[in-house]
């Protein structure tokens, strides 16, 4: 058993392994001071949260607290590891501010209120409105965060109930485009590969994925391979030196934005030079000629001019790509939510196709997530798609989701693509929307454009409801605020990228009278009186482990078949992936392993798009391709980005993430050690950009955009030059003095960004815009970046990022086997 500094050391200690070995065990723990394991009365089974890897952990109680987390040894996922944020991230649900009454808003007020009055406004409005405006006016903005009964209970009500087609979560900002990338290559949802593909294979390659600050216990998996015998290259497509990048066989720094470019010069040379499984594409692939002629257009000397990469770097990414005989890829952010984003991710899987690197023991495509239940959002329909993969445009598919139901087709609406995220702050701005629902994000710090955003949310008009655990930015703003309980105050299951569903059991009470999303949601569908066609009510279940069951039964026979799991099959052991039946009672590792795809017209989730216009493909023009049972391999021109650099606006500005926070922190930033080693916003440019300006490290920046301004200390970093990057973690909520929203001294990242989306996914850009920087005050010391990650930076004189004695976690590396496969 080791001690470690987890804030120093994030990855924790190395437990070497080689292609087709078992990762060892190891697990990680941490404790409130002064507590052994000794004194914890109950350890309750769950899985992390704070991330979309989904690893099992197990919560520690003592006199009904929560008071640490273990990794859970026999987990498939981590095999007993845990990151930083699961490691303290906890002590934010024991903060003493977290919302324990509902509040209601009087005379401009938010006041304490009881349940019965909050919800009898909640449903009251919304019965005013449905009868005055029809459901039209009527929108919910959810999340990735909440548990699958949950999502599955709130597209009920809202499809099948109140039948509103304004139903989307913010994982339209955060994975919109892996499920786009998945249904136009695939004609369905749901990751081919699995996380032992890892343990496999012999190239991994990462586009615009940060992988070692955001999926840490994964990244852990990568970092042993890279220790032992016969490892992996590695390659990383990022404009920053992130941890990834220091470890890449091969780095490619594009400008931001031009994604699609250097992708498409990749395949130029892995078609060009004959790395083509033709066997593989002829049997199991439609579309080859149209992607062979139109990447023969992008030769990497091309490339290399848009992208400003050496051209022999990418010849040399192309060669260890084309090249590798078991590929897994990753896909995030510096492609979803930069210029191009899902054309751009659908060449990572036309990487696939074409070299027939799929359904194999390391050959895997992570098209990953990044909220731990954002699979679910999409799953259960809580996102705009319906349930179970079910195809909008199908009408078989909806006469079979109402037979689930039990309510009439036509109640289900499916006249237009469901509305987006962007459209629906539209729409209350526009004020056909009156009624907004927001549960557990906080859009006033997350969406772009913040200013437009607060005057959206803040409208008379606008009905605003909020559910979350905190007073959040976008609670302030709220007409109604129900306090809700979360992980470890309420049972539930999720699913992470790799498709393992976890169940999460309750461990304490909630706070005060919070209580769980889903009891919210049943009161909400009671006081409106939903009714299914034979006057029964909409909503059959009252808990979770009941509306678990009724998912199942919608799932029967679809690709995300849940039927053979229950709550008994996941409690004890390892999370277990989907799908699980009859015929797969232990679950399914990979799929697509026989080259079958889910694409037969009357089966698949999705016709697909126009990659450049976003325009939906009719049945007919997707019949068309003939893709029955086969990958779909779509190919795309480069379109240079929207916001251009100018000479007002020198620098190309992205936003991004830090190891140690997430998102609007309302979690990390109440967790001491994780606050510590990030306590406030920061700017990166690279040296040479600092130097031709004579600014040094620390100095205190302004950054703006046509949007807004925000004041940063400058962080000199890996960074390409020519680019800025600011972490969008900090909002209002603990802003020092000065920092105000819309204020002179902006904080957050999001008064700066545009309000434009991917044609295709509808997903924000966060990652491509223009700025200008000037210098307000000259340094008084370093700026509080972090040293261990992306940020690490060139200068010297920065102190380490340590949390010292109070991040001490311990380590136990074991001999025994941890979770098989
Ligand atoms: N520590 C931590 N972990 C998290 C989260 C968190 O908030 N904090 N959030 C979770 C969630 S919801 C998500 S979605 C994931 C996100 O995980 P990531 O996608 O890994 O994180 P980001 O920092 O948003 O972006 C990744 C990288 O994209 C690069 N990038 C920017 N523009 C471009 C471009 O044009 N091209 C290319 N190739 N790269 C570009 C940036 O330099 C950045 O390093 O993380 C999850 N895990
Ligand atoms: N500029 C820029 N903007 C971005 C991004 C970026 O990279 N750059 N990334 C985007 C991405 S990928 C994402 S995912 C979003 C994230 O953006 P948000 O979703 O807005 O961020 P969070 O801080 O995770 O907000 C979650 C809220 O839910 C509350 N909450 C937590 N647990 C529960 C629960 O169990 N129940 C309830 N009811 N509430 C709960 C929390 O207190 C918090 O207020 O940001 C997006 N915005
Ligand atoms: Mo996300």
């Amino acid at each position: 058993m080791t001690r470690i500094d987890r804030i120093a050391e994030p990855w924790g200690t190395r437990t070497p392994y080689g292609p087709g070995e078992q990762w060892p065990t190891r697990v990680d723990s941490h404790l409130a001071d002064g507590l052994t394991e000794a004194d914890v009365d109950r350890w309750v089974q769950s899985a992390t949260i704070l991330h979309s890897n989904g690893d099992g952990l197990d919560i520690a109680v003592k006199d009904d607290r929560i008071v640490g987390v273990r990794g859970r040894a026999v987990d498939r996922v981590n095999h007993g590891r845990l990151g930083p944020k699961d490691l303290f991230g906890w002590q934010a649900n024991n903060s003493p501010d977290r919302l324990t009454e509902p509040l209601i808003r009087r005379d401009g007020e938010l006041v304490e209120t009881d349940w019965d009055t909050a919800m009898d406004a909640v449903a009251g409005r919304c019965r005013e409105l449905l009868a005055e405006q029809g459901p039209s006016a009527i929108s919910f903005y959810t999340t990735g965060q909440l548990f699958l009964e949950e999502y599955y209970t709130l597209g009920l009500i809202a499809h099948g109930g109140i039948g509103t087609n304004h139903v989307d979560g913010n994982t339209r900002l955060c994975t919109a485009t892996a499920a786009a990338a998945l249904k136009e290559s695939f004609a369905c949802d749901g990751q081919p590969g699995s996380y032992t593909d890892i343990d496999h294979a012999d190239v991994i390659a990462l586009y615009g994925h940060n992988m070692a600050e955001t999926q840490t216990v994964l990244w852990t998996r990568i970092l042993d391979r890279l220790a032992g015998p016969n490892p992996p290259k590695v390659v990383c497509i990022d404009p920053r030196e992130t941890p990834v990048a220091r470890h890449a066989t091969v780095h490619l720094a594009p400008r931001p934005g031009t994604n699609v470019m250097l992708a498409n010069a990749l395949l130029h040379e892995v078609i060009g030079n004959g790395w083509v499984d033709a066997g593989y594409v002829e049997q199991h692939a439609v579309g080859f000629e149209e992607l062979a002629e139109r990447v023969r257009d992008y030769p990497p000397e091309l490339a290399a001019e848009v992208c400003d990469v050496p051209v022999e770097r990418i010849r040399e990414a192309a060669r260890v790509i084309g090249t590798a005989e078991r590929l897994v890829s990753s896909v995030l952010q510096g492609f979803y939510q930069a210029n191009q984003a899902t054309a751009a991710a659908v060449q990572v899987n036309n990487i696939h196709i074409v070299r027939g690197m799929l359904g194999k023991p390391g050959c895997g495509i992570l098209q990953m997530n990044g909220q731990p239940t954002a699979q679910n959002t999409r799953e259960c329909g809580a996102d705009g798609d319906l349930p179970a993969f079910r195809n909008w445009s199908n009408d078989e598919h909806i006469a079979d989701l109402a037979r689930v139901w039990n309510v009439d087709p036509m109640d289900i609406p499916h006249y237009s693509p469901p509305t987006h995220a962007m459209q629906m702050f539209r729409y209350a701005e526009e004020g056909s929307i009156r009624f907004m629902w927001v549960q557990a994000t906080n859009p006033a710090v997350s969406l772009p454009e913040l200013g437009r955003i607060r005057e959206v949310l803040a409208q008379e008009r606008l009905f605003l409801v909020v559910q979350d655990i905190f007073l959040s930015e976008t609670a302030q703003l709220a007409d109604v605020v129900l306090p809700a309980a979360t992980w470890g105050e309420k049972t539930g299951t999720f699913t992470n990228v790799d498709r393992t569903v976890h169940l999460s059991e309750k461990a304490v009470e909630p706070p005060g009278h919070a209580r769980p999303d889903l009891d919210i949601f049943l009161d909400f569908a009671h006081r409106l009186g939903l009714k299914d066609k034979d006057g029964a009510p909409l909503v059959k279940w009252s808990t979770p482990e009941e509306a678990f069951e009724g998912w199942k039964e919608c799932t029967r026979g679809r690709p995300c078949d849940y039927t053979g799991l229950s709550y008994d099959k996941l409690r004890g052991g390892s999370g277990i992936q989907w799908p699980c039946n009859d015929e797969h009672p232990d679950g399914t590792e990979r799929i697509y392993v026989d080259g079958q795809f889910w694409s037969d017209p009357s089966y698949c989730e999705s016709y697909g798009r126009d990659l450049v216009t976003g325009a939906p493909l009719s049945p007919v023009e997707y019949k068309a391709m003939n893709p029955s049972g086969k990958a779909v391999l779509k190919a795309a021109e480069y379109v240079p980005p929207h916001e251009v650099i100018s000479e007002d606006h020198p620098f190309q500005l992205m936003t991004g993430r830090t190891l140690y926070h997430f998102h609007t922190r309302t979690k990390t930033g109440r967790a001491p050690q994780l606050q510590g080693a990030a306590p406030e916003v920061w700017a990166e440019m690279a040296a040479s950009d600092a130097a031709d300006r004579g600014l040094t490290e620390g100095d205190v920046l302004e950054i703006s955009t046509p949007r807004g301004r925000v004041e940063a200390k400058l962080r000199i970093s890996g960074i390409r030059p020519g680019v800025v990057f600011l972490p969008f973690h900090y909002g209002y909520w603990d802003a020092p003095g000065g920092h105000e929203p819309g204020g002179k001294r902006g904080r957050a990242a999001n008064e700066l960004t545009i309000t434009d989306w991917d044609p295709c996914s509808k997903q924000p850009i966060f990652k491509t815009a223009a700025a200008a920087v000037k210098r307000l005050e000259k340094a008084d010391g370093p700026s509080p970046a972090p040293t261990t990650t992306g940020s690490r930076p060139v200068t010297d004189g920065v102190p380490p990022t340590t949390g010292g004695d109070a991040a001490l976690c311990t380590e136990e590396l074991a001999t025994v086997a941890g979770g098989d496969r």
